[in-house]
């Protein structure tokens, strides 16, 4: 209890001992406002060209289901816009055969171009 009594009348006298500016500093907790990091804004990865179902791949698949949309076999395609592989403005059987071309290795997907 003594040593408390000590230690106590000793941060008094070292705080008196302290200019008053000089106190201020120290006693002032220091705000570390570090600023939140960016959030990434990532668009979302671009679509392949004759990817039409959208599984991630230009397959066969996908030449099938342009055919069946030329055919009116199906109404529409999931990604649509995907189909157009020549840009000609329409889907039509012509694009199936490049996505099997592409598929069978004979062209590359920098071929496929599908409008904007
Ligand atoms: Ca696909
Ligand atoms: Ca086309």
């Amino acid at each position: 209890m003594a040593n408390d009594a000590r230690v106590e009348k000793l941060v008094i006298w070292a705080t008196n001992a302290i200019s008053p500016a000089k106190r201020k500093r120290l006693t002032t907790t220091p705000t570390n406002t570090v600023p939140p990091p960016p959030t990434a804004t990532t668009a979302p990865p671009a679509k392949a060209c004759g990817d039409v179902n959208d599984d991630g791949n230009v397959n066969s698949i996908d030449a099938q289901l342009v055919l069946q949309l030329k055919a009116g076999l199906i109404s529409s395609l999931v990604n649509e816009p995907s189909g157009d592989v020549n840009n000609s403005g329409d889907i039509t059987s012509v694009d199936a055969a490049l996505i099997l071309q592409k598929d069978a290795g004979l062209i590359p997907q920098s071929s496929l171009v599908c409008p904007a």
